[in-house]
């Protein structure tokens, strides 16, 4: 009774939150015209705070890279927690013949012994079965559970808040119904038959994605242990920080190469893979999906999404000061194009879709092609051309590919084509 009542108003909250921070943003204007777009300009990557020209790896190693992560976690997403917690691993199930025999699926629980009301991490992993030696990998969050990304029936299913648009919820929890929602994006028979492993967790599991879910994810019930109160980081850092707990994981299984981890992210999702891959550099490549404002996106261009928009729907996303720009992108400090360098040497993909305006994905294509000098102080190749491709034609031979496809604001087989193939061509 006591819980159940518990349960409820925790979902009408949710909810009332939700729906009053949406409606609260369709006030605010959308400018979907280039002539519009106020002039800017985007902070150098390789001119120091201090004036400096940065021309070698270790000036950009030791001063330029610190100090824009400093400016992204003071001014955007928040600080990181600089301790570290005791983490457990267990294996709940092994599924040696999914997927017809090609694969072995696993099902993993990370958990935090010292913090009684931690949540918990379900990771579910599918490995190539009769791989020689260790495996390359997928590794990204999904929106709905993990479930939700195939028809197997027997997959655990997510206990975790998710938001409204997850099909076959009820009260934002998941039922039966929402087996296989979302099995068109996650493409896992193909990536097994490429030689790759998978692996996933409901974003749900670290932070409820509304402006009270801190409260009951790492960030509200870990402060103490991680030494990090609540409003000094964000959502978007809790769910990063839950990307590296998997990888935490991953460095010590065997079957996989975690020098070959590619993390990727759809959405918000993109969004919190890019700064996961900021702040760790143990992810090999990151592969930015659609991530558009406060991801790949430019935010000085106002262009569809901004700022202003996001910070009103999505309150908990980003710190508190990040609000204070909503009125003036041109004084904040950074640029999503810094947020892209932060990945360099390590290969980058960024993707558009046509149709997603909201997302900016001219802002993303600027943004992407400004990390050149980085990467080509590694002696690497950074995206080459000035000129958006054509749609379906993906850009870039070094490190950092591009492309916007035909289409709407989603995560598509022929996006994970485009990436398959980077990362063979990157990690032959
Ligand atoms: C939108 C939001 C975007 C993007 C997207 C998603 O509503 O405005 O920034 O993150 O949600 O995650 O699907």
């Amino acid at each position: 009774m006591k819980k159940s009542f518990f349960y409820s108003s925790f979902f009408i909250k949710a909810f009332l939150l939700t729906v009053g921070h949406r409606l609260l943003a369709q006030t605010i204007p959308v400018n979907y015209d280039e002539v519009a777009i106020p002039a800017y300009t985007l902070p150098d990557p390789l001119t120091a705070l201090n004036g400096k020209k940065i021309s070698n790896i270790n000036d950009w190693q030791n001063l330029r890279r610190p100090e824009i992560m400093q400016l992204f976690a003071e001014h955007v997403y928040g600080k990181m927690p600089a301790k570290t917690v005791a983490t457990h691993f267990e294996t709940t199930s092994t599924t040696p013949n999914a997927l017809n025999g090609l694969a072995t699926r696993q099902e993993i629980t990370i958990s935090f012994p010292e913090v009684s009301n931690a949540p918990r991490i379900y990771v579910l992993v599918y490995l190539p079965n009769g791989a020689v030696g260790k495996v390359p990998a997928f590794l990204g969050l999904n929106f709905c559970g993990n479930q939700c990304i195939s028809p197997d029936s027997t997959i655990r299913l997510s206990g975790s808040y998710a938001p409204d648009f997850c099909r076959g919820f009820v009260k934002n929890q998941a039922t039966e119904a929402s087996r296989a929602s979302q099995a068109d994006r996650w493409p896992v028979e193909m990536l097994i038959k490429q030689g790759f492993a998978v692996a996933t967790a409901h974003y749900g599991d670290l932070e409820p994605d509304f402006s009270e879910g801190w409260k009951t994810g790492i960030r509200g019930t870990m402060a103490e242990e991680l030494g990090l109160q609540p409003a000094e980081w964000s959502a978007i850092g809790a769910w990063a920080w839950g990307l590296s707990r998997i990888m935490d994981w991953i460095v010590q299984t065997p079957a996989l190469n975690a020098k070959e981890v590619a993390l990727v992210g759809h959405s918000r999702l993109g969004k919190a893979a890019l700064w996961a891959g900021a702040t760790d550099q143990r992810f090999g490549m990151v592969i930015s999906n659609n991530s558009g404002e406060g991801g790949a996106a430019l935010a000085k261009r106002e262009f569809g999404e901004t700022v202003k928009h996001i910070n009103t729907t999505f309150p908990h996303w980003f710190v508190e000061k990040f609000k204070t720009y909503n009125q003036n992108t041109a004084a904040l400090p950074v640029d999503q194009h810094l947020l892209l360098s932060l990945i360099a040497p390590r290969p980058l993909y960024v993707a558009s879709a046509q149709d997603d305006r909201w997302a900016d994905p001219k802002g993303e294509f600027l943004a992407t092609q400004a990390t050149a000098p980085v990467y080509e102080l590694y002696g690497k190749t950074g995206l080459k051309t000035s000129e958006m491709p054509p749609v379906d034609q993906p850009t870039g031979n070094g490190s950092v590919r591009y492309h916007i496809r035909t289409g709407k604001h989603d995560i598509t087989r022929y996006d994970w084509e485009q990436y398959v193939q980077f990362v063979k061509e990157l990690w032959p």
